[in-house]
């Protein structure tokens, strides 16, 4: 264990009201005792006490806390400062602790003594890097969910479950006259298919995690001028992209993200879709059938004062398999006529069982809440459900894909190899497991994750 004393400035650069600097390691307290002074010399943990910094020309009024090992967020001795905010004043503080004695900590130290002291597991850790760093509410809540502990007992209660699988091959393995190899093999394959099923339930929550991480991609697509910028800048309410009645006005690809009911947004704004010569234009419209690829919703945009055109069948054909929405736009121009144009799509086979289509007018800002709380309600549905475990992070998912795999050797072993081969293949799914948690801890990946800590955490 490192036991240098660490020293960083935990609230953030800028001006504020108060300002923490904390320490950690064994000298902490004898480096705070040469700086802070009050009327008590016998400080006890847990006290609050008021008195000066006293450091060179530096001196402020503050409080002072120390905590005493293990009873810490590091499991060391700690001491916090609490002094008047201002950065220079911060810094000036800092340095003072600097030059007694402490090294200034690396970002995540903290927390990564947190965690080797046993204080964390990695995926709390994770978890806390995920509140940090969350931009909207759902991120936050499966941050939360991280931070509880929710993951570490999910995947405890699949050790368990192995444990006990391994107990069973091992009994027969020692005690060969006691048990039947097959039927025990039998039992183990039972088991273990079962615990399959669990992990790859478990695996498919990773895609709600990518959107409430990185936000809904939802594309909007269109044959040139039926109002696709119109309607990216009624949806995030601004003038962001340029409007006019020339056909081919956008040419590049232009993302805009709002947060709706704590979700995050992104509208990618497209190029118009038609056959051109043009070699700008062209790249934009390669562009746009790339959006369609990489989006998790198409918003089809139809003009309903053109009749449907061949483009527009191409466009709707191009999306039949993706989760899409179409929306008529500009009603506003002929409201008598737009049930024709619903019954000519009808007409046309242009339209899949249960199509969702929305009549609005991005000019006249008509029906665009509803395209909003139709993608909320209707198309990410409640998988979203903020209650549930999600797998949000990259490196717990690809772990957890590896556990995957190997289970399934175990599970084939069962089939054609002898309890011995297949109890060795469950002890390393165990430990693969085990990485998710850092019960197996490698430092490389130990390393990885605290780097990605703010500095002071
Ligand atoms: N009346 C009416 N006009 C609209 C509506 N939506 C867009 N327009 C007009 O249609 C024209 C084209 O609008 P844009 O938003 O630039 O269309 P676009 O699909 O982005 O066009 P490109 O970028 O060229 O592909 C503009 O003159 C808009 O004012 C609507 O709901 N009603
Ligand atoms: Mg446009």
């Amino acid at each position: 264990m490192d036991n240098k004393t660490i020293a960083c400035i935990s609230t953030p650069l800028g001006t504020g009201a108060i300002c923490i600097i904390r320490i950690s390691g064994s000298k902490c307290l004898e480096i705070a005792k040469k700086v802070f002074f009050c009327k008590t010399q016998d400080l006890q943990p847990r006290y609050l006490y008021l008195g000066d910094f006293i450091y060179k020309d530096v001196k402020d009024k503050c409080l002072m806390v120390h905590f005493k090992a293990p009873l810490s967020y590091t499991g060391e001795n700690m001491v916090e400062f609490q002094c008047h905010g201002g950065e220079f004043l911060a810094e000036k503080i800092l340095q003072a602790l600097l030059d007694c004695g402490a090294v200034l900590a690396e970002n995540g130290e903290f927390s990564k003594r947190a965690f080797l002291n046993g204080k964390l597991t990695l995926d709390k850790a994770e978890g806390i890097i995920d509140v940090i760093n969350a931009t909207s509410e759902a991120e936050l809540k499966a941050g939360y969910r991280m931070l509880k502990g929710d993951l570490k007992n999910e995947v405890g209660k699949f050790q368990k479950i192995l444990t006990d699988c391994l107990a069973e091959l091992e009994v027969t393995l020692d005690y060969p006259e006691h048990d039947d190899e097959e039927i025990t093999l039998n039992s183990a394959k039972k088991i273990l298919s079962s615990l399959y099923q669990q992990i790859t339930n478990l695996l498919q929550t990773s895609n709600t995690g990518k959107i409430i991480k990185h936000g809904l991609n939802i594309a909007i697509i269109g044959k040139p001028n039926v109002g696709k910028s119109s309607l990216l800048n009624a949806l995030i309410g601004e003038n962001r992209a340029i409007v006019t009645n020339i056909a081919g006005t956008t040419r590049d690809t232009i993302t805009e993200t709002i947060s709706f009911n704590g979700m995050k947004f992104n509208f990618i704004d497209t190029a118009g879709i038609r056959e051109s010569e043009d070699i700008v234009e062209k790249i934009g419209i390669e562009r746009s059938k790339q959006s369609i690829n990489e989006s998790d919703i198409v918003l089809v945009v139809l003009d309903s004062s053109t009749d449907l055109q061949e483009e527009d069948k191409i466009l709707l054909d191009l999306t039949k398999n993706e989760k899409r929405i179409i929306l008529i736009n500009k009603t506003d121009l002929n409201q008598k006529e737009n049930n024709n144009y619903i019954n000519n799509l009808q007409n046309n086979k242009c339209l899949k069982n249960n199509e969702i289509i929305l009549e609005i007018s991005a000019l006249k800002k008509q029906n665009i809440e509803k395209i909003k709380e139709v993608i909320f309600n209707k198309i990410i549905d409640n998988k979203m459900d903020a209650s549930a475990l999600i797998l949000t992070n990259i490196r717990q998912t690809n772990n957890l894909k590896i556990v995957q795999q190997t289970l399934n050797e175990a599970i084939e072993a069962t089939d054609n190899k002898t309890v011995d081969i297949v109890a060795f293949l469950v002890r390393r799914v165990w430990e693969e497991l085990g990485k998710i948690t850092g019960e197996t801890e490698i430092e490389s990946v130990i390393d990885e994750i605290f780097s990605k800590f703010c500095l002071g955490k």
